[in-house]
């Protein structure tokens, strides 16, 4: 199936607009635009702290739902984002003292924790894997695509947040994502419509977990 046609493609047309609300958020755009109060980052960078290490176990969660004739890159990729989500950790700890920001004195916000139980649910097993997958994928492709706003030449990303935006935006990240892509595809063309459907469901669901973030994030202090 060429990549224009596929289900997630597909997807991303019906639920454009939520789609774009997502990736375009006003958040995002005041750090592409340089005029980000750093109040808002420094709240987002303790609210997603928070939500990575929730993070860390749903992805971890897939790991036993593989199906058994999964390919060897397909566990490489898996395991590639659990190490990559490792770093992240690291990443958000130093960049908290810069910041000085006391992570374990931030206070987890209504929508984060909504946020975290979502994914505490989609680790069960009732979500299938062809589910969760897609659900990685589009958790990683929303960063990407807002992030990669703010590292586009055009950017007036202030020197201070450049390295949080190459973070979700460089190639690295970028092939992750379109290996992610690929993989949910695969296994929703394998699915039967009844999980189909439900997939779908949670990527919107996600789209809009993804905005009310944002939304949380900005703040006018
Ligand atoms: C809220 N969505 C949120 N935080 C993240 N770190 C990602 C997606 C991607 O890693």
């Amino acid at each position: 199936m060429d990549e224009r046609g596929s289900i997630t493609s597909q997807w991303l047309r019906r639920h454009n607009a939520l789609y774009q609300a997502a990736t375009r958020h006003p958040f995002i755009l005041t750090i592409a635009d340089g005029s980000i109060n750093f109040q808002c980052f420094k709240r987002w960078l303790g609210q997603d702290y928070h939500f990575v290490k929730a993070f860390v176990r749903f992805l971890a969660s897939l790991l036993p739902k593989m199906p058994k004739e999964a390919t060897d890159e397909e566990m490489d990729t898996l395991l590639g984002g659990i190490v990559a989500l490792r770093d992240e950790i690291y990443w958000f700890r130093s960049e908290a003292m810069r910041w000085t920001i006391q992570l374990d004195l931030v206070s987890i916000k209504v929508t984060t924790q909504e946020y975290c139980e979502f994914l505490e649910q989609l680790s069960q097993g009732n979500f299938e894997y062809a589910i969760a997958v897609t659900a990685l994928w589009a958790i990683e492709f929303v960063y990407y695509e807002s992030f990669a706003l703010c590292t586009q030449s055009n950017a007036k990303t202030p020197t201070e947040l450049r390295e949080a935006c190459e973070r979700w935006s460089n190639m690295e990240f970028k092939n992750y994502c379109v290996l992610l892509k690929g993989l949910a595809d695969k296994y929703l063309e394998g699915s039967n419509l009844h999980v189909r459907q439900k997939a779908e469901e949670i990527f919107v669901q996600i789209l809009k977990q993804e905005i009310k973030f944002w939304d949380m994030s900005t703040c006018d202090e």
